[in-house]
């Protein structure tokens, strides 16, 4: 169905952690409105598209982006009001050209990844479609994914000693999204009681999760695994399992990893992640070496592929290209899937098919910097891709997405899990 836009526009707003961002409003024709917040990232693989920050020291440390909001409301609503699009591809492939850079640098992925974003939401409510339904590829089946609660927090997304950036906790034995949010909430609550018992500071990081300080990762996942049996779970798979995002690339100096006060070669820290493996049961690690080390990559792939999964997230960049060249190379099993490290929702799609074409899962993804916006619930969703993390079960731009699935999965008949 051919849509006609009106006008974009965005403006200056701040994300969950204080530094601004942009909201987005479309207009298509038919008086159909819609809008997008744009997530912002720490931890940020070096290929990302590139955000466009103004750089004026006196304004928010540099970090304000009205030069971002000033291309959306000048050469981007130019080029796309008044115009007819046949679909969403059409329209960021317009976005795409009008750039003409290979990593959005020219306009910034800030700017357009809320443009494309507010362009799907609005195509979707003008036919009539929820969003996920929209975002569905054809001969996809749908499905609600297992939500990957990040419950502390370490790295660059807190100020404490822990190396590893994410421990999350997944419900993939509930039998719903509504008993998976109550899974991570009351193994939440009962990880606060155990932490402010043993006398650790109960302040959350960026993602919602506890910022205690304590230095190994072991000594978390002890914890984890005490929280979840005191709450009443299992540990592991058929209960709730855990899931680490370790955001190597952040501790790997002059080629090795510094971890806990040790410095580790890539063979001793695939050694480390065997031994905590064996230990605790975690079953998705995602950045466990860093972006830089593609041979690191083909070792752990070949040492633990067939025992969990392995996500890419700084190494691949939600990027086609690179996803296919990790493919190609056995380097991972699974890509992390972050819209604006890419730019656009139709890149993102394409992303996706890739990963699905050659049996790769797809873990979809929330960023450091959040706002309320939900398009990740409806885009894990929609591509029936079985995960999806939106940080803790706390603080309301993490919690907006889980409590969209939870509409979703009131609203449908879809199934709940992993894709098996
Ligand atoms: C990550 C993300 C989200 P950031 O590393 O996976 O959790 O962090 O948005 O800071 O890159
Ligand atoms: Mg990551």
């Amino acid at each position: 169905m051919a849509t006609t836009v009106s006008k974009v526009a965005a403006v200056q707003i701040l994300d969950s952690r204080s530094r601004p961002t942009l909201a987005t409003t479309i207009t298509l024709s038919d008086g159909t409105v819609a809008r997008a917040g744009v997530p912002s990232g720490a931890s940020t693989g070096s290929r990302e598209a590139v955000e466009i920050r103004d750089g004026d020291p006196s304004r928010f440390s540099g970090a304000g982006v009205l030069e971002a909001a000033a291309h959306v409301n000048g050469e981007i609503n130019e080029a796309l009001a008044g115009r007819t699009f046949a679909n969403l591809e059409e329209l960021d492939q317009t976005l795409i050209d009008l750039d003409a850079t290979t990593n959005k640098s020219r306009l910034g992925a800030n700017a357009i990844v809320g443009v494309s974003i507010a362009a799907s939401r609005a195509f979707a409510a003008s036919q009539g479609q929820q969003l996920w339904e929209y975002l569905q590829p054809t001969g996809v089946k749908a499905r609600l994914p297992v939500p990957h609660f990040n419950v502390v927090n370490g790295g660059v997304h807190a100020p404490n000693n822990l190396d590893f950036q994410e421990f999350m906790v997944a419900p993939i034995g509930a039998p719903s999204i509504a008993e998976a949010v109550r899974a991570g909430s009351e193994v939440y609550a009962k990880l606060k009681g155990i932490l402010a018992g043993k006398g650790f500071a109960t302040g959350l990081g960026d993602e919602g999760g506890f910022a205690p300080q304590i230095d190994r990762p072991e000594d978390v996942l002890a914890l984890l695994v005490h929280a979840i049996e005191e709450a009443g779970y299992r540990p592991g798979r058929d209960g709730v399992a855990i899931a680490l995002d370790p955001a190597s690339s952040e501790f790997y100096r002059e080629g090795s990893y510094q971890v806990a006060g040790e410095s580790l070669s890539s063979t001793e820290m695939i050694n480390r992640y065997e031994e905590i493996i064996s230990a605790y049961p975690v079953w998705l690690l995602e950045d466990g070496l860093a972006e830089s080390d593609w041979q690191g990559w083909e070792q752990l792939t070949a040492r633990l592929g067939d025992r969990v999964e392995l996500v890419g997230d700084d190494i691949l960049c939600t990027n086609p290209v690179i996803i296919r060249e990790a493919i190609s190379r056995h380097v991972g099993n699974a890509a992390l899937i972050k819209v604006n490290q890419i730019g656009t929702v139709s890149e993102t799609l394409e992303a996706m098919r890739i990963c699905r074409d050659a049996g790769w899962a797809q873990f979809v993804s929330h960023r450091s910097g959040e706002t309320e916006d939900t398009f990740i619930a409806d885009l894990a969703v929609g591509a029936g891709c079985g995960h999806l993390k939106s940080g803790a079960p706390a603080r309301g731009e993490r919690v907006a997405k889980y409590n969209r699935l939870i509409e979703i999965e009131t609203a449908s008949t879809l199934a709940y899990g992993l894709v098996t």
